[in-house]
């Protein structure tokens, strides 16, 4: 049995909800992190030092950094699968992808952050519409691409898209004004149709 650690509103929990769900393997969840804690005790820092969340157990081995434990249930349990394609340009497409999340997450986080998670009288304005105006310029790098096929790397579903769905939802979320982008609307849309994103990843952000 496969065990993650990691509390289910977080987004680097949430995308690997999503693949396990995709994958139908059968596996249990402990909240940690956030208000429910458990991530300081020494238990928990033996299996993952940073004391984030997630991380995975399976049997005895651990992981920890959600886009190495997607990459760990696609290889070790779904290896044709095109979650994460074998072809090496193919993969090498879903990887760019989920490494453009590090420069996309900054701004994001920044947004996330100043109007999820603090209150309206301690928000820094200025440093959100900052963030605003460069994510949605990142965000219409993705728009673009998708103008060319329905799922980010390609015609299929890819851990390129589970990368991203968190961070999608909340996007589409946050009361703000957001430059047109069609093709990533559709591709929301087309992710929301998928019952495990609608279930796990498209709540309220909290
Ligand atoms: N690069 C790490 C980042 C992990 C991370 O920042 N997790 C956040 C939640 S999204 C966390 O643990 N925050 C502290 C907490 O929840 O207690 C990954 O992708 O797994």
């Amino acid at each position: 049995m496969l065990t993650l650690w990691g509390r289910a509103n977080s987004s680097n929990v949430m995308k690997v909800i999503w693949l396990l769900e995709e994958l139908g393997l059968p596996y249990e969840r402990i909240d940690a992190g956030g208000n429910f804690g458990r991530t300081t005790t020494p238990e928990y820092r033996a299996m993952n030092p940073t004391g984030l969340v997630p991380t995975l157990v399976d049997g005895d081995f651990t992981l920890w950094e959600s886009n190495a434990i997607l990459r760990y249930l696609c290889d070790a349990y779904a290896s044709e699968s095109p979650f994460w394609p074998q072809a090496p340009r193919a993969r090498a497409n879903v990887d760019r992808w989920m490494d453009f999340l590090f420069t996309l997450g900054r701004p994001q986080t920044v947004v996330f952050w100043g109007l999820v998670r603090t209150p309206p009288e301690r928000r820094d304005h200025a440093a959100i519409e900052t963030a605003i105006s460069e994510a949605g310029r990142l965000w219409s790098i993705l728009d673009a691409e998708l103008a060319h096929h329905p799922f980010l790397a390609g015609d299929t579903l890819t851990l390129a898209d589970m990368a991203y769905g968190p961070h999608l939802h909340r996007w589409f979320w946050f009361p703000i004004e957001r430059p047109a982008a069609p093709h990533l609307r559709a591709w929301y849309e087309r992710l929301l149709a998928r019952p495990a994103y609608a279930r796990h990843l498209a709540a309220t952000p909290t």
